[in-house]
């Protein structure tokens, strides 16, 4: 039987060190801001310094991406740049273990989902994208489709690794360098990633990691020698690097907020349809831009599913990100706990009825129970903005057109879930869903084939599948 993994172990795993440097130009180096400190959210505990950019680390780490894509990586024969992406596939496997520790320790996320989830689809999104270097001529784009430059990417804490692989695999694969800055509060996968780039001996240049906080994003998004940015991130600063962009030239692809709708039809499975429900809000502690936070239920079975779910909901554990039995792990900043709780509590406050888990949290940490909403409408608070974090609002519907407008009536336009027994229905529904990504008796299911990217608040450009490729290619 598996017990609480003791912290110097899993550090052991994790090869956690004391600090860690940026990467730029090929070398492990200093940066001129002010170290950080990362924290692990389940016990408070600083996990490691961290070097951080300045003005002028931006600048020289975008003249390296220039040089790299200049004289190598922009002229390197697709076949020969698929060799190197293909080994960082390779590597990012090979160093799973390590990964996946340590992206539980900085992030907070229990270890089957960084173990099943995020580390495995990092690997396979360079594994897919390297399989694109070479035939780029034959993505549909014109027959020779010519990479932009250098890519300034930046990206956010929930997925902290596969975000990485997200933004670099299909630059990399069409010829582009880049400069990317992970989020402040989870950087050490991304420079784990940084040392599989230099042992898979990319040139230096090619890949540049430079983390900070948002003044680096800024600097990098705003630097005139980015030809293309790319941002997985929050809506309001999505706004912010679309107004800086505007103008230049620069090529922009936002991947931004959302607030799914999960429509459950009363023709549905609904021991399975409650899976999804769990699967679609309480992954990843409800820290994903495509959670279905809004529950859409058919009135005629919404007893029946409400009871259901709470039953389900309770066998819930929450608790220490690295026991192999947590289903939901620590909330990954303060701050975010803080936000999480004040829309519940405005939940409550504009009378909806609150149901929250009698699960037991950790003492330390940062945590949140499990919590789901009834009797929501759509004017409050708790209906339209973006939580993230565990907590579900569910609404009524009586009719198929209900539940589409219900569904449409957000500034988001991510993500939504069906649930039916008839094939018809999810066609029907599927094509009046304003949502880039639409599931059917599923949720939350990511490949690397798929396009993925959203509507209206949620941002522009695809990311992932044939689609994507468009984000990093001149035509
Ligand atoms: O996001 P920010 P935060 C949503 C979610 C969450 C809220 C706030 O609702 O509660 O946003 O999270 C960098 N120029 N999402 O504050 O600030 C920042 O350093 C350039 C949804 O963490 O958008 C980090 O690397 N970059 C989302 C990244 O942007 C800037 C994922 C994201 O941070 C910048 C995350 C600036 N002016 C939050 N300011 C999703 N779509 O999945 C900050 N950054």
């Amino acid at each position: 039987m598996w017990e609480y993994a003791p912290a110097p172990e899993s550090r052991d795993i994790a090869n956690l060190r004391p600090s860690y440097r940026m990467f730029l130009d090929g070398e492990f180096v200093e940066g001129g801001g002010e170290p950080l400190k990362t924290v692990n959210p389940a016990t408070e505990e600083v996990l490691a310094e961290v070097s951080t950019a300045n003005s002028s680390d931006v600048d020289k780490a975008v003249k390296a991406a220039r040089r790299a894509h200049e004289r190598v990586w922009g002229r390197m024969p697709g076949a020969e740049r698929a060799k190197y992406i293909f080994r960082i596939a390779r590597m990012i496997a090979e160093r799973a273990r390590e990964l996946a520790v340590l992206e539980s320790l900085d992030n907070g996320k229990p270890i089957r989902e960084s173990r099943d989830v995020d580390v495995p689809t990092a690997s396979a999104h360079f594994f897919y994208h390297a399989g694109w270097a070479d035939k780029l001529g034959y993505a549909g784009l014109g027959p020779d489709p010519r990479p932009l430059g250098v890519a300034g990417q930046v990206i956010p804490w929930n997925f902290p690794l596969l975000m990485a692989a997200w933004k670099i695999a299909p630059a990399l694969a069409c010829g582009n360098t880049v400069v990317l800055k992970p989020a402040e509060t989870t950087p050490l996968t991304a420079l784990v990633l940084a040392e599989i780039v230099q042992q898979a001996d990319l040139p230096p240049g090619v890949v540049n990691i430079l983390p900070g906080a948002g003044d680096v994003g800024a600097e990098l998004v705003g630097h005139a020698g980015v030809d293309k940015v790319a941002f997985t991130g929050s809506t309001d600063v999505g706004k912010i690097i679309q107004r800086t962009v505007a103008g230049t030239g620069k090529k922009l692809t936002l991947e931004l907020g959302g607030k799914a709708a999960n429509v459950v039809f009363d023709d549905a499975p609904l021991d399975q349809a409650v899976e999804g429900i769990v699967n679609g809000i309480f992954f990843n502690q409800g820290h994903v831009c495509c959670a279905g936070s809004r529950l859409l239920v058919q009135e005629s079975v919404a007893d029946e599913l409400l009871a259901k779910l709470h039953a389900r909901v309770s066998t819930l554990r929450v608790g220490d990100p690295l026991d192999k039995n947590t289903d939901v792990g620590a909330i990954n900043s303060r701050e975010q706990l803080d936000k999480i709780t004040s829309l519940v509590e405005s939940g409550e406050a504009e009378g909806a009825q609150r149901w929250t888990s009698p699960c037991p949290l950790p003492e330390k940490g940062f945590f949140f129970a499990p919590t789901v909403f009834a009797g929501v409408s759509q004017a409050m608070r708790i209906a339209r903005e973006e939580i993230f974090g565990p907590v579900l609002s569910v609404l009524t519907f009586r009719t198929p057109d209900e539940a589409v407008a219900k569904a449409n009536n957000t500034p988001y336009g991510l993500s939504a879930g069906i649930w039916t027994d008839k094939g018809s229905r999810i066609l029907w529904m599927a094509d009046r869903l304003r949502a880039g990504v639409v599931w059917a008796n599923t949720f939350n299911r990511f490949d690397p084939t798929a396009p993925f990217g959203g509507y209206q608040e949620s941002g522009f450009g695809r990311e992932g599948g044939r689609a994507g490729l468009e984000a990093y290619l001149d035509v």
